[in-house]
């Protein structure tokens, strides 16, 4: 059976041709669910184009055949890869429209969202890196390597745990920082479960509740 029908094509090349935002790749990728977040904070419309870098590797081949997401397209066609810069892209955008970007274009207020959004960044490619490793063959698995990927991201939560000691992580705003770290969680959460041991966690708990119950995150469900 074929993984895009020929409706589905044609929608795609309306799509890229005319104008709208579309962003590739699952929710359940938190790499993928911070840009989706993020367009749903900044108000940006998009159209979600939900295949799998696995299981749809075929109907994904002609669209990016690096297999690697989130991918943007633009209105204009360009493509645009790599999370951070896609932020970045997003956050110029939101200032054009009068926006207050989710990470501010300089000053300290930069520096320390971007070294807390690198915490959650090594948090979560930990993660993704435990669940690839489990991915693997039985007997091709280490079980030593994933005891250090899990011990680097339980103690980048640590740190940004220690950090949290108010509703947000920097400025009494939301910002980046919050929406990359909630976004990691909700992937431990979601497919790594018994890796979220919530009870030591209670800050970061109480902003992923928060967060997960916002417009912005609600409309990015983990299952698309
Ligand atoms: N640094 C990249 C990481 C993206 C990433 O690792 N995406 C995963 C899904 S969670 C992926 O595409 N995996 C397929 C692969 O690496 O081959 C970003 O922030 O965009």
């Amino acid at each position: 059976m074929p993984l895009i029908d020929e409706g589905y094509r044609y929608k795609m090349t309306i799509l890229t041709e005319g104008g709208r935002h579309q962003l590739l790749g699952l929710y359940d990728s938190p790499f993928v669910r911070r840009v989706a977040v993020t367009m749903q904070h900044y108000g940006i419309p998009f159209e979600h184009l939900s295949l799998s870098v696995f299981r749809h590797m075929d109907a994904m081949r002609p669209l990016n055949p690096l297999f690697k997401v989130p991918m943007l397209t633009l209105p204009s066609g360009e493509k645009l890869y790599e999370s951070a810069y896609i932020l970045d892209y997003l956050d110029e955008l939101a200032a054009e429209r009068g926006i207050t970007a989710l990470t501010p274009r300089s000053g300290p207020e930069r520096r320390q969202i971007q070294q807390l959004m690198a915490l959650a960044i090594v948090a979560t490619e930990k993660a993704v890196a435990i669940e690839y490793e489990r991915k693997r063959p039985g007997e091709l698995q280490w079980s030593e390597w994933t005891k250090r990927l899990r011990g680097q991201m339980r103690q980048a939560f640590d740190m940004l745990e220690e950090r949290l000691d108010s509703d947000f992580l920097v400025g009494g705003r939301l910002t980046q920082a919050d929406i990359t770290t909630v976004s990691g969680i909700g992937f431990v959460r979601y497919v790594l479960p018994h890796e979220w041991p919530e009870g030591d966690y209670p800050a970061l708990a109480g902003l992923v509740d928060r967060l997960e119950a916002s417009p912005a995150f609600k409309a990015v469900p983990l299952d698309e």
